[in-house]
């Protein structure tokens, strides 16, 4: 299974082309719009938010409502675009004002230099994070995949700004505006996002992305490219804004002795192997083992800020205040809505090379067989 996307933040739509889907899964743009508006709540966000109503059209690869097998060709147009025509034109004069002060923390100065562009606005467009919506939408594809397979992925914010959830009452965060499990930490993290809109700053935090309902034995401990953990980190990662992922207890794993950090293995007879703890977040030797998945993203503060950073003008070389452009105080509950769709996505990637199969049927029967092999091991 692999995907491409294109579009640029103020352009006309996002496309994706995702390849490799079986044939004959069912799947409707309602499906995919649901995680779409999932990925565009949360408190924090910017005034685009309010612009867009990102949903999908299924331009190819499905038909009646199942796929065919085929590329899957995906748009979601930018509601944003009659604002950004001319600045944005594809053709004929741009009459837009270049920009030409590079934030610090955002792709504006390494990607000018490289693409040689003397207007960052070349680079930021696409360096947005409003491509996370495109990801979201081939991820949806994913877990449809998954949820047939009786896999589900779901996720929650533990860290904003410093505050952490304590405990995590998983009912509340579907509708929590910071998808977030802990009440009493949800107010103090939404007071520090105001009190951080209000000084025109952002906020960073964690994301937990979990998937259930795996077998053993997903990924490969014989080469480094085909780990499971390795490429969960790599998808994370490649989150903008994400510069740390953490697997299982990782961090605070690594300050205790090795007899109170790994799983005892057990065994009974109806449920075969399992594990008595699941510290190593259900990953194992670049494999799965059985247990729940867990990963974690470490978001920065979003680097476009009310308050501009020192920066330096590109073509006067002069220090300047960074330019400034509209954004989330804090997007660290999207980020994590953008994990489960990229984790999603790496998941099913490996089921396939596990298991093959043109058709969900195929899939399936497959599935099953390596269940009850498991089971029975
Ligand atoms: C985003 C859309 C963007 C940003 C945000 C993510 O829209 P606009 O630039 O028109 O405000 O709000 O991207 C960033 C904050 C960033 O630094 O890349 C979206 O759809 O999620």
């Amino acid at each position: 299974m692999r995907f491409l996307t294109g579009g640029e933040s103020h352009g006309a739509a996002l496309l994706a082309i995702v390849e490799g889907v079986p044939a004959r899964l069912p799947l409707e743009a309602s499906y995919i719009n649901a995680q779409l508006a999932r990925r565009q709540r949360g408190f924090g966000r910017g005034g685009r938010m309010a612009i867009e109503r990102d949903t999908v059209k299924i331009l190819s690869g499905v038909r009646g409502a199942w796929t065919l097998g085929s590329p899957i060709s995906l748009l979601v147009k930018n509601l944003d675009w009659p604002n950004w025509e001319k600045i944005m034109a594809v053709e004929g004069p741009v009459l837009a004002e270049k920009v030409t002060k590079p934030r610090p923390g955002h792709a504006d100065l390494s990607g000018a230099i490289k693409y040689g562009h003397r207007d960052v606005r070349n680079v930021l467009e696409r360096a947005s994070a409003r491509e996370t919506a495109m990801r979201t939408a081939v991820g949806a594809v994913a877990r449809r995949l998954l949820e047939e397979l009786g896999v589900s992925l779901y996720s929650h914010v533990v860290n904003i700004g410093g505050v952490r959830v304590e405990k995590v009452d998983w009912d509340r965060v579907e509708d929590s505006p910071l998808r977030c499990g802990d009440s009493r930490a949800e107010e103090r993290m939404m007071k520090a996002i105001e009190d951080a809109g209000v000084r025109g700053d952002s906020l960073g935090g964690v994301f937990e992305v979990r998937v259930k309902g795996l077998p053993p034995g997903l990924g490969s401990y014989a080469h480094w490219d085909r780990r499971l953990d390795g490429r969960l980190a790599q998808a994370v990662v490649s989150i903008p804004g994400v510069k740390g992922v953490e697997i299982g207890e990782a961090f605070s794993m690594a300050d205790l002795p090795g007899s109170q950090v790994h799983d005892p293995i057990c065994w009974e007879s109806d449920r075969g192997f399992f594990r008595a703890s699941n510290r190593a977040g259900g990953l194992e030797g670049g494999m799965s083992n059985g247990e729940e998945i867990v990963v974690r993203g470490a978001m920065k503060p979003i680097p476009t800020l009310g308050i501009p950073l020192a920066s330096v003008d590109i073509e006067t070389k002069e220090p300047f205040p960074s330019h400034k452009e509209r954004s989330d105080v804090c997007a660290v509950p999207a980020a994590g809505v953008v994990a489960e769709a990229m984790v999603a996505w790496v998941v099913a990637q490996a089921v396939m090379e596990k298991m093959g199969g043109d058709t969900m049927e195929e899939l399936k029967e497959r599935w099953e067989r390596y269940e009850g092999w498991v089971r029975s091991f």
